[in-house]
């Protein structure tokens, strides 16, 4: 077997909770939701049954009103392993009956996932695509009301938009995209917590600092002084941003879903979920900068664009945007503020663009690379027919991860794996690369039989 896809198999073996899985051994002990959707994708190569656990676990602790939560706690781990705990979120009567989860959420990839979970069976003509449609129809109905609650909750004026509530929510906790939001939320110095995620990173500058982590604990006291009341967050709470990488995952996920609802017997569904993707590609555009190339976040709070040139600024690429737009910024991940900078280990696009006052090539989400970011950009691109960019994409990640290993996210400039060295949703793209590598070295063995 190919020694990365044996080695990304393992961290996913390791991580396993038999029906979840860690998204890395010590520093995540608990089940992310949008880690379980990547995750899926993973197991789905070798385990299918085991990926459909996998997201049946996570819908577990879906709240009564759609919400999905980013995590949901392990009450088995010992209290203080991972902060904040679970108590400190104060979910009792809101997480369903038995499971204990925050009171947030992540990026949706689920449908997405699901519906490449579906491809994957399907081609391995084994019979598995049955059990996966089963899996389909079950999930279908939950998955439509997390949709539901996103473009309605967080998005109350039908802008398209999603509004997050924490940098947690993003995905992309510190991220300059949240720099000038987050300083101006007033720090509520009680709201402080211990740190157990320092000790799990060679060094400390690789995670977030302590005063951002002042502020992340004083949005969580806020959104529990709130009740977690959307309407009254979305008047009162002091972090309010309309996430453009969130709603273009949003999107995408919208119409994986209305090829879902076919398989689910809905095909009444279809038009309902094409109309919301297009709402939210709608959304997209209105926050497109032509002059940056790039779409950029809204802070609601202070009513003003966010300016940091990111990874999210590629939004449209993931929600699907017309042809110049797509060439204009395949043009822009290739070139050198990103994937194509001078002096990059692998031409894979930094968090935060090279050439940005805030790039940090150390630091978490200010500047590494993350794997599944790229895989993010690598199946919107394939999807949409920039096979040439997707290629390129996957093959300079591939060589990363064969050279670094399994690792939460990279050092642009010298390759250096940072952060966890055996993180769950890095194998899972791992192995959905490797086997797109066999595909595609399949159909180019074809073409040149036929001499095509
Ligand atoms: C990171 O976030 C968690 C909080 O959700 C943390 O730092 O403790 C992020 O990379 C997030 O996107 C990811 O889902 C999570 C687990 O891998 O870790």
């Amino acid at each position: 077997m190919d020694r990365l896809a044996a080695e990304a198999i393992g961290v996913l073996r390791a991580n396993d909770r038999g029906t979840w899985t860690r998204p890395s051994p010590r520093l995540y002990p608990h089940q992310w939701s949008w880690d379980a959707a990547f995750v899926a994708i993973g197991w789905a190569h070798f385990a299918p049954e085991r990926a459909l656990a996998e997201l049946r676990s996570l819908f577990r602790g879906q709240w009564a009103d759609g919400m999905v939560p980013q995590i949901v706690f392990d009450g088995s781990v010992a209290l203080g392993a991972y902060e904040p705990r679970h108590r400190t979120w104060a979910t009792a009567g809101l997480c369903p009956p038995g499971v204990a989860t925050s009171g947030i959420c992540q990026p949706p990839v689920h449908a997405i996932a699901l519906h490449r979970i579906r491809a994957i069976a399907a081609a391995r003509c084994d019979g598995t695509v049955a059990a996966v449609e089963a899996a389909i129809a079950e999930l279908y109905p939950r998955l439509a009301s997390w949709h539901r609650w996103l473009h309605t909750a967080r998005d109350p004026d039908g802008s398209g938009l999603v509004t997050v509530f924490h940098p947690w929510e993003s995905g992309l906790d510190n991220s300059p995209r949240w720099d000038e939001a987050l300083a101006a939320v007033a720090v509520d110095e009680n709201a402080a917590g211990p740190r157990p995620d320092l000790v799990h990173v060679a060094d400390p500058a690789q995670r977030p600092t302590d005063d951002e982590y002042r502020r992340y604990h004083t949005l969580v006291r806020s959104l529990v002084d709130l009740g977690y009341d959307p309407s009254a967050a979305h008047r009162a709470h002091p972090f309010r941003l309309a996430d453009v990488l969130f709603t273009a995952v949003l999107a995408a996920a919208d119409d994986a879903l209305a090829d879902l609802a076919v398989v689910a017997g809905r095909p009444d569904a279809v038009d309902g979920h094409r109309v919301d993707a297009d709402l939210a590609r709608r959304g997209l555009d209105a926050c497109w900068h032509p002059d940056r190339c790039a779409c950029l976040d809204r802070d609601l709070v202070a009513d003003r664009w966010v300016r940091a040139d990111t990874v999210a600024g590629f939004a449209p690429l993931i929600a699907g945007c017309d042809r110049d737009r797509r060439e204009a910024l395949a043009a822009r991940l290739a070139g050198p503020s990103f994937a194509g900078a001078p002096g990059l280990r692998w031409a894979v696009p930094p968090s935060t663009a090279v050439d940005d006052p805030a790039f940090d090539p150390c630091s978490y989400w200010r500047g590494p690379t993350w794997p599944v970011i790229t895989w993010l950009l690598w199946w919107a691109l394939d999807r949409d027919g920039c096979h040439g960019l997707a290629e390129a994409l996957r093959t300079s990640a591939v060589a990363q991860l064969r050279a670094g290993g399994c690792a939460e996210y990279a050092h642009p400039i010298t390759g250096e794996p940072l952060g966890s060295t055996a993180q769950s949703w890095t194998a899972a793209v791992a192995l959905d690369w490797l086997d797109a590598g066999t595909a595609e070295e399949r159909t180019t063995a074809a073409r040149a039989a036929d001499g095509t």
